[in-house]
């Protein structure tokens, strides 16, 4: 299946809105980086540079880039200012697609892990419990049996909150009452997931211990309880991190993978910021996948990430 038969006019639509502030910003810089130039040179390289940099595509990412622009100036002799950003668009969306694993084309699990187990973590805010619901909601649209399990025990309002994702999109949740063991709400919820034959489960953590060994060490105490009911869970530890914070998105990223096992991530908040960007950076410096994007507060506004695309819709097609 080609890339552009399942991504619809409607995700495209949600897309290109929700990138509309980057989208202005990354094109406000780089007309004012090629002002009063029609060749691409090295001082409009030099712009093209800190344009990037400040756009949150991050360092290392942006000379990956511009190394590559600079190779197909030399390659091709003169390279008009007009012609820049579509080879931008090549040159990213060919970076980013180098070395990676495909991306997904719908919100699906594996068959055969059954209860599928998905455990969310990432600091308090970045928008993990939301990201739960509307992963829940996709799941459930798909034809999945989705429990929920509320394992982020510190605040009543936590709970709470996933509750309401819970009658919203229908789902069961299981929970117990504030300040309970979070490893016991994982326990409960793997067993009955597990006696009533759920397809996905996703369990919500809390992100505000009072230092990160301690966050680290109560994940690990989590994931080793649900081994107790399905010995290969979590399948998938999803970390949530906040677009809108750009570079610190970024360093939460380095810092959660370095101290546990992540194998997803997902970027929220795309919607209203200019530093969508980031997830350029993101997606090009951690081998581990970005799967999904946050592109605003409602049950439909999450997506599964094609990077493809998402250049596409930042620099136009
Ligand atoms: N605009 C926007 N807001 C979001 C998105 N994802 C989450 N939020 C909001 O961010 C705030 C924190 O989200 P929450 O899910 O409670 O974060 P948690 O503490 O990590 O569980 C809430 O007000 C959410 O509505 C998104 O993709 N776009
Ligand atoms: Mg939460």
């Amino acid at each position: 299946m080609g890339i552009f038969n399942f991504f619809s006019k409607e995700k495209k639509e949600t897309l290109d809105k929700g990138l509309s502030k980057t989208k202005e910003n990354v094109f406000s810089k780089i007309t004012r980086a090629i002002a009063g130039k029609s060749k691409v040179d090295d001082e409009v390289l030099d712009n093209l540079e800190e344009v990037l940099i400040t756009s949150d595509v991050g360092v290392d990412t942006t000379l990956k880039i511009i190394s590559r622009i600079e190779d197909r100036v030399s390659r091709d002799k003169y390279v008009t200012t007009a012609e820049l950003t579509a080879i931008l668009r090549e040159e990213i969306a060919a970076l980013l697609t180098e070395n990676h694993t495909e991306d997904l084309e719908s919100f699906t699990v594996p068959e055969d892990k059954k209860p599928y187990v998905i455990m969310v973590v990432g600091v308090n805010g970045v928008g993990k419990t939301t990201t739960i619901g509307k992963l829940a909601y996709q799941f459930k649209k798909a034809g999945k049996n989705v429990y929920l399990g509320a394992a982020d025990t510190f605040r009543a309002a936590a709970v709470e909150q996933l509750v309401i994702w819970s009658e919203r999109v229908g789902v069961p949740i299981v929970k117990q009452k504030m300040g309970s063991d979070p490893a016991s709400v994982a326990f409960d919820t793997l067993s009955s997931a597990k006696a009533n034959g759920a397809d996905v489960v996703i369990i919500d953590t809390a992100g505000r211990l009072h230092n990160k060994i301690n966050l680290m060490n109560e994940l690990t105490k989590i994931k080793n309880v649900m081994k107790k009911v399905i010995p290969d869970a979590p399948h998938e530890v999803l970390l949530v991190l906040d677009g809108s914070t750009g570079q610190n998105a970024f360093e939460q990223a380095k810092q959660f993978t370095a101290a546990t096992e992540v194998n997803a991530l997902a970027v929220t908040k795309l919607d209203g910021t200019a530093k969508g960007g980031v997830v350029i950076g993101i997606s090009d410096h951690f081998r581990i996948p970005v799967k999904y994007i946050g592109l605003g507060e409602g049950m439909e506004d999450l997506q599964v990430f094609n990077r493809k695309e998402f250049v596409n819709s930042l620099f136009g097609e």
